[in-house]
């Protein structure tokens, strides 16, 4: 009997997933809360993610990853290895993915990112599949969608993933939280900083002062990096 409801049993579909890592692709992002693993950690802006899609199965697949154009002011998500003929992120598409996926950019009306498939002809294999970056570019949130597509007209969410970005302590802009910022922000100590003025940035909790509330947020993120290249200085 066993063996006849094993035979009957449907075939699971593959588990698809994403993994948000840090600029280095190897140091998984934090999330808030463990009963919501795909809500994460706020981050400053001008950070950059790595957005990796897997699989536990190795077979054809399509989907999306995509973000709506009202949230794509606040973060950008961005293909590798772009070639125009046929259009296509090919950096993007992982060995594992099978030679011929694809990740070719969305950009309408209502959602900007990637259509995203293995390889339809070739050999795919569990594991890795895509590989997305993405951007931190102003405070607020940007929500990024994984969806599989079933056919041209029904797609399926899979999971959201949450971001939230704060004010960078990245005064210099050198990618790293560190003393040279504490300097900047301690030369302006308990002066008064006008939202649109040259100062705004250390006031961090937007109260017009630089003091104590801006020094308690500004550890929060001490040492913590927002990029992993060489920033424009
Ligand atoms: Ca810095
Ligand atoms: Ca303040």
């Amino acid at each position: 009997m066993l063996s006849l409801a094993v035979a009957l049993a449907p075939a699971t579909l593959a588990k698809v997933w994403t993994t948000v890592y840090r600029c280095d692709g190897v140091t998984p992002l934090e999330a808030v809360d463990p009963n919501h693993p795909t809500v994460y950690r706020d981050i400053m802006v001008g950070t950059r993610l790595v957005l990796v899609v897997s699989s536990d199965k190795g077979e054809y697949w399509w989907g999306r990853l995509l973000l709506s154009q009202e949230d794509a002011q606040y973060g950008e998500l961005s293909g590798r290895g772009y070639v125009a003929i046929p259009a296509n992120y090919k950096d993007s598409c992982l060995a594992s993915a099978g030679k011929g996926a694809r990740a070719i950019p969305v950009d309408n009306f209502e959602v900007v990112g990637f259509d995203i498939a293995t390889s339809p002809s070739r050999p795919v294999l569990p594991g890795d599949w895509f590989v997305v970056d993405y951007y931190a570019e102003q405070v607020g949130t940007c929500h990024v969608g994984l969806y599989n597509n079933l056919s041209i007209s029904l797609d399926v969410l899979i999971e959201t993933l949450s971001f939230t970005h704060v004010p960078s302590r990245d005064f210099n802009g050198d990618t790293v939280v560190n003393l040279k910022d504490f300097a900047s922000l301690a030369s302006h100590w308990n002066s008064k900083a006008d939202p649109n003025g040259p100062v705004a940035a250390f006031d961090i909790n937007s109260d017009g002062r630089i003091d104590l509330g801006d020094l308690a947020l500004f550890s929060e993120y001490w040492l913590e990096r927002t990029g992993c290249g060489n920033a424009p200085q």
